[in-house]
């Protein structure tokens, strides 16, 4: 629910009119909030939850021009400068699944995850985290160490495959990474699960279950509303395809 557009030089500031009132009984009142942003990064997340939950936010970044918009992330002074970078209220906090964590606990306790005492809260919780700490790291670090040696075997390791293939198991027996219901577990996973297939880490045919619940959760309105506001031109800056990825097969002995 973008409706204010105010484009001050190059940077692109967009507020959803929404007001806080809309926010869920016992939710606390909400502060401003001012989301700094980098096309098709991980601050999108952040954007797609507020979209779908119909809070007010300010977007901050520099359409076309990444390096603009991460010079406005560092011009806030705060330590450690990414995307996203939220200004909240008079704070400044970094990590996508932390501030989503904290926007949902606040502001919106009964939307976008099971119940608490449900057994798909306990899912959903290893998805939030999995999506940082178990799949983005080894993607990213597969990426890496591929782009310097070629890969020539599966590493003993746990690698992008493997971490991709239990995504896809549990898509084989849930529609979503919350279980029966869209989540914020899926607002995590959509960033690496792209990142997989968009680097050529993984071969995307093996995973038709992932494929299936990318469409499903790409077509909501929150998520095109938030391509609208965060990603009008489209994926900008790609990193290039990895070169060659090991073979597919079990993994090395250990
Ligand atoms: N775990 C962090 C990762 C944040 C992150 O690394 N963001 C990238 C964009 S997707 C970034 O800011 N890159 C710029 C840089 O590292 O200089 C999160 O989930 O927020």
């Amino acid at each position: 629910m973008l409706k204010l557009v105010l484009a001050a030089a190059t940077l692109c500031c967009l507020m959803n009119t929404t007001q806080a009132q809309t926010v869920s009984t016992g939710a606390m009142q909400l502060p401003d909030i001012t989301i700094y942003h980098l096309e098709g990064r991980r601050s999108e997340r952040i954007v797609w939850l507020m979209e779908e939950l119909e809070l007010p936010y300010e977007l901050v970044y520099t359409r076309g021009d990444l390096g603009a918009s991460m010079a406005a992330i560092r011009d806030l002074g705060h330590e450690m400068p990414m995307a996203p970078t939220v200004v909240y209220g008079d704070q400044i906090i970094v990590e996508s699944g932390a501030i989503i964590e904290l926007i949902l606990d606040r502001h919106a306790p009964d939307k976008l995850k099971p119940a608490l005492d449900s057994d798909q809260y306990v899912t959903y919780l290893m998805w939030m985290h999995y999506a940082e700490g178990s799949l983005a790291a080894r993607l990213f670090s597969d990426y890496r160490a591929w782009g310097i040696k070629p890969p020539e075997t599966r590493s003993r390791l746990v690698d992008s495959e493997a971490v991709v293939q239990f995504t896809e198991n549990f898509l084989s027996e849930n529609r979503y990474f919350g279980g029966d219901e869209f989540s914020a577990a899926d607002i995590m996973m959509v960033f690496p699960l792209n990142v997989a297939t968009v680097l050529g880490l993984v071969d995307e045919a093996m995973f038709p279950n992932v494929a299936a619940w990318k469409e499903r959760v790409m077509a909501r309105p929150g998520y095109q509303r938030m391509l609208a506001a965060a990603r009008p031109d489209g994926m900008i800056g790609n990193l290039p395809k990895v070169q060659q990825r090991p073979p597919s097969g079990p993994r090395g002995a250990r």
